[in-house]
């Protein structure tokens, strides 16, 4: 049985497990991460050298990075449901994948470090540069959503997995946001399936 390391409150790890609910895949989910420890052992340090979660063994075969992992799941298990044939339609889901890790992530964490777990730059000047930032990068996404059904286009996919954990995150920040129509109608969608009813867990920790 496909094996995943990770503690169920971190995003990185809700993101593939969204990916293995929704193609209802059987795994076995072994705590990691903080107060769980493991991630500094060396047997695990063996597996990842970065010594963060998620990581995942699929019969021998050892994976890390939250996107890449959710990437080869959805194509090993949901080609042509999770992951599309069409090679543009993947690029999108590519696109918006590593908009989540390069853009999109930092000003959400730049808040949620702070104000949830006590932790990084705890001044109200970065937690509202990070306020600030976040609705301009969210207002992106949303612009697309006018015009798409999904992050992932006109089929529910593996970047819609992936993003949902961190827009969740943005929208349980007790914090002014701007007013973005097309994020929350999918939003709204994503926590109704029960994938997300499951993985996507509040309040956010
Ligand atoms: N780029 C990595 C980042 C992974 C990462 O930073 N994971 C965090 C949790 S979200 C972690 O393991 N932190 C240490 C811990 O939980 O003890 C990925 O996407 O997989």
């Amino acid at each position: 049985m496909l094996k995943i390391w990770g503690r169920t409150n971190s995003i990185n790890v809700q993101k593939p497990l969204m990916v293995l609910e929704e193609v209802q895949l059987p795994y076995e989910r072994i705590d990691a991460g903080l107060q769980f420890g493991v991630n500094n052992t060396p047997e695990y340090k063996a597996m990842n050298p970065n010594g963060v979660v998620p990581t995942i063994d699929d019969d021998g075969f050892i994976l890390w990075e939250s996107n890449a992992v959710a990437r080869y799941l959805a194509r090993k298990f949901g080609h042509g449901k999770l992951w599309p044939e069409d090679l543009q339609a993947q690029a999108n889901q590519d696109r918006w994948m590593d908009w989540q890790q390069t853009t999109m992530i930092g000003p959400v964490n730049a808040m949620f470090a702070p104000l949830i777990r006590g932790m990084g730059d705890t001044s109200p000047e970065a937690i509202e540069k990070g306020r600030v930032r976040s609705g301009q990068v969210m207002a992106m996404l949303d612009a697309w959503l006018a015009g798409n059904e999904y992050v992932s286009g006109d089929i529910f996919g593996a970047a819609d997995c992936v993003l949902g954990p961190s827009i969740h995150r943005w929208y349980n920040l007790d914090i002014e946001r701007p007013k973005l129509a097309h994020l929350e109608r999918w939003f709204d969608a994503l926590m109704q399936r029960p994938s997300a009813k499951k993985i996507i867990i509040s309040p956010i920790t």
